[in-house]
């Protein structure tokens, strides 16, 4: 008889003793014997097991719960830090991302053109011989900076970054300059450290540059903006669109784009004409404080009216309100911060603010410390010297931009151009480049340039489509990862069900590439298990031990010290000396990005709180909970045009033009258009998503913040038509 562990079993059990199981054809080895062995679940029995969510990046602790070898609800694990016993739309929609009809299961070697779609399935062996094959030929031909390599974050990433740096190339593609390169940057400018923490416990008062917490979701924090809503903090939603946080907020200002640096120098120029900002802070934990006064001066909250379209009243009012809030107020430095290519200087005037009224230690923190230290390493060599120049002008153009960011969308031109070489090959793991970088023209011509492309996906995304070998991993239910350390706990991903088909974990498959391309020292361990027993073995602890409660504590570690700034003059630096020394503006200036023509609209990007980026769109259970994707505009900007709600209209761009359905919305500045991204897939090997919308990706021309080397997603402008 098969006895159901409930999810109240499991959580009366208390957080450190949570148990698990399965069965049904199927029983995870270690989480089974764990758990009969602690007498908690009937051999025979289907349960609860802990894991982790894959849907973003936000990884929450997951409750997976099984019934007869098959998954049948995911549920949050109350001791996860980030999922707090909560999971979103997509984490619960989970299910689908393993039981997808259209995931790859075999590996796939292409038989028709390139971009036709036409596969064979092949073995493992012979798919990674090709690839190693095929890699080899290029870097005995070309030197190994030929072959490109790309990767979103992803738990395994640091295993797939010993095959590009063992192999010898500097050149990697991470999601990063598209995503958040402008505010790490200004963090490490700034403060010494890539981002600090926030504590919501602490903050009465928050200012929200284009952070669209509500749909672009972060479970705990989300969370924790909705408590302190509750609660009856204020809230500052600044975003040229009106989207669900704007209506959780107490104030939206619709500001123009790109000028929120005018917005927040603004703000600075107030607190200090004023006298409003925290004296003691500033005397003894900042550094240039002196200079800012004189290089803010002209930025009134009269001067920041005309450019941001935010009267000089509510600028001043928003000003006195936040200094008065002093420590529990917070400017949040955001996340995607890749909108123009000021937002560098955006970000920078955000930490200054923070500094002015001196909320370190209440509502801003030194991350904490991860505690990640606490895990072994798996032995290897050290990488071979790598003395090619990088494709993306890291740092011999962008001598800021940290190597570990990169900047994807140069690199990419850089291949495309031959400058400083050509590139012959790409291998991608868990991205896709076709969707997620500007000008999709661009990255399909290098497409048609290459020798030869590998991606490692779940499905056939579009990258997979265009690519010469497809191998697929094992879905986040199916596999384990290493460790994924957050706060005092490191937590564990298991296989919760035994993997469909062929597919393969990330750690299987970078090692055995890794053996055939020669350097199968940077994979010392055996399998997926002993991976994991390495990273516990200095804790003296055994993938056994941890199974059934799904993480590792920490032992306690000393705590970060609050005040303690990795930055030249150990301080918060307003003035900063290293930008002085590489010849950019050491103060935040007001830099005026392009604008649109008379005729011509911001096309502004954002995501939706049901997908993910553009890896969910063929989740049917999503699916089911999707808008028709429409294109906004302003009921007087459609007026104009003679267009109405539904029509179908032709968007142009300097780089493409794509076809969409109008939604005419009063939530949207009239000189902004928006779409959602994810649509638009070119891939057929998706078949609930292909055909749906069109992509942004299409219309984005490609710019480069100088400084950080962030791409700049809403500087693009647009025209539309009746189609
Ligand atoms: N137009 C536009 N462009 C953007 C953005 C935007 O908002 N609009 N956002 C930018 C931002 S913030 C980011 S972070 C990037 C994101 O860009 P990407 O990293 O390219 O986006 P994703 O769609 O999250 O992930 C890529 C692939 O991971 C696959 N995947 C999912 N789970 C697994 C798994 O377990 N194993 C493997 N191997 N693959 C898996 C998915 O199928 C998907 O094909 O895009 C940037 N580009
Ligand atoms: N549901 C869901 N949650 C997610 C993700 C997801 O794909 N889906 N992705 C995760 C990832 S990788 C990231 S990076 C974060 C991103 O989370 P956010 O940082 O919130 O980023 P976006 O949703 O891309 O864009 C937010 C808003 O910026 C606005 N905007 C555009 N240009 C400007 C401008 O010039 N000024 C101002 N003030 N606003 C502007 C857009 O209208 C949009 O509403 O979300 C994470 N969480
Ligand atoms: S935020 Fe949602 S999709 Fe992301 S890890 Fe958490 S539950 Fe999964
Ligand atoms: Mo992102």
């Amino acid at each position: 008889m098969t006895k159901l562990f409930s999810r109240r079993d499991f959580l009366k059990l208390g957080g450190s003793a949570a148990a698990a199981v399965t069965v049904g054809g199927f029983i995870p080895p270690l989480v089974a014997k764990a758990a009969v062995k602690a007498g908690l679940i009937d051999p025979d029995g289907d349960g609860y097991i802990p894991t982790m969510c894959e849907m973003c990046v936000w990884r929450c602790g997951v409750l997976a719960k099984v019934k007869d070898g098959r998954v049948v609800k995911l549920e949050g694990n109350p001791d996860h830090p980030n999922s707090t016993g909560k999971l979103c739309a997509r984490g619960q929609s989970g299910l689908m991302n393993t039981y997808d009809p259209d995931r790859v299961l075999t590996p796939l070697i292409r038989v028709g053109k390139r971009g036709e779609g036409k596969f064979r399935k092949a073995s493992w062996d012979e798919a990674l011989d090709l690839t190693a094959s095929k890699m080899l030929d290029i870097k005995q031909k070309y030197g190994p900076e030929a072959m490109m390599f790309s990767s979103t974050h992803n738990i395994s990433q640091p295993v797939f970054e010993n095959i590009l740096y063992g192999f010898g190339s500097p050149n990697y593609g991470t999601q990063r300059s598209l995503c958040f390169n402008a505010m790490i940057v200004a963090n490490i400018m700034t403060y010494g450290m890539e981002e600090p923490a926030r504590d919501y416990n602490n903050i009465k008062y928050l200012i929200l540059t284009g952070r669209n917490l509500t749909e672009a979701i972060s479970t705990s924090e989300t969370s924790a903006l909705m408590e302190i809503i509750s609660k009856g903090a204020k809230v500052i939603y600044i975003d040229p669109r009106y989207t669900k946080t704007a209506s959780k907020s107490t104030e939206w200002l619709p500001i123009k784009p790109g000028t929120d640096s005018a917005f927040h120098l603004a703000l600075i120029n107030v607190l200090i004409q004023e006298n409003l900002y925290n004296k003691s802070f500033v005397d003894s934990y900042t550094s240039g404080f002196e200079k800012l006064g004189t290089s803010v001066q002209d930025y009134t909250p009269a001067w920041a009216e005309k450019i941001t379209g935010i009267s000089a009243d509510t600028i001043t009012r928003i000003a006195r309100e936040f200094a008065a809030a002093g420590s529990n107020a917070l400017a949040h430095n955001g996340w995607r911060t890749s909108n123009f290519i000021n937002s560098f200087q955006t970000e920078r005037a955000i930490t200054i603010l923070n500094s002015l009224v001196g909320n370190w230690g209440s509502t801003l923190h030194p991350a904490a410390g991860e505690g990640a230290g606490g895990l072994g390493s798996i032995p290897q060599p050290a990488f071979p010297r790598i003395t090619a120049p990088r494709l993306d002008g890291v740092p011999w153009k962008f001598p800021f931009v940290p190597l570990k960011l990169g900047i994807f969308q140069e690199m990419r031109d850089g291949a495309l151009k031959g400058d400083p070489y050509e590139a012959h090959g790409w291998l991608i793991s868990r991205q896709n480049p076709v969707q997620d970088l500007p000008d999709r023209a661009k990255t399909l011509e290098l497409f048609g340039k290459l020798d030869f492309i590998a991606n490692i996906d779940i499905i056939m995304n579009d990258t997979s489509w265009f690519s010469d070998v497809v191998l697929p991993e094992a879905s986040y239910l199916e596999r384990y990862d290493p460790l994924n350390p957050v706060g005092d706990k490191a937590f564990l991903r298991q296989p919760v069900i035994e993997p469909q088909g062929e597919g393969k974990s990330a750690l299987w498959i970078f090692r055995e590439l890794g053996k055939r391309l020669g350097i199968g020292d940077y994979f010392q361990y055996q399998d997926e298990q002993d991976y994991i027993n390495q990273q516990l073995k200095p804790m003296g602890l055994t993938l056994d031990d941890i199974a059934t409660h799904g993480y590792a504590q920490f032992p306690a570690g000393e705590k970060k010290t609050e005040f303690d700034w990795a930055t030249p003059s150990e301080k918060i630096e307003i003035f900063s000396t290293t930008l002085e020394k590489g010849g950019f503006d050491p103060i935040p200036t007001w830099q005026e990005p392009a604008q649109p023509g008379e005729d011509q609209f911001y096309l502004l990007t954002g995501k939706v709180g049901q997908h993910t980026q553009f890896g969910t769109h063929n989740n049917k259970l999503l699916h089911k909970y999707e808008d028709t994707p429409r294109i906004w505009m302003h009921p007087d900007a459609a007026a104009k045009r003679s267009i109405k709600d539904w029509d179908l209209v032709e968007v142009t761009s300097e780089v493409g033009k794509i076809n969409l359905a109008v939604m005419v919305t009063p939530t949207i500045r009239p000189d902004c258009v928006y779409m959602t991204p994810g649509y638009g897939h070119l891939s057929k090997g998706l078949r609930t998503a292909y055909g749906e919308g069109a992509s942004d990706s299409v219309l984005h021309v490609t710019y480069t913040d100088p400084v950080s080397g962030g791409q700049a997603l809403s500087q693009t402008f647009v025209t539309v038509k009746k189609a």
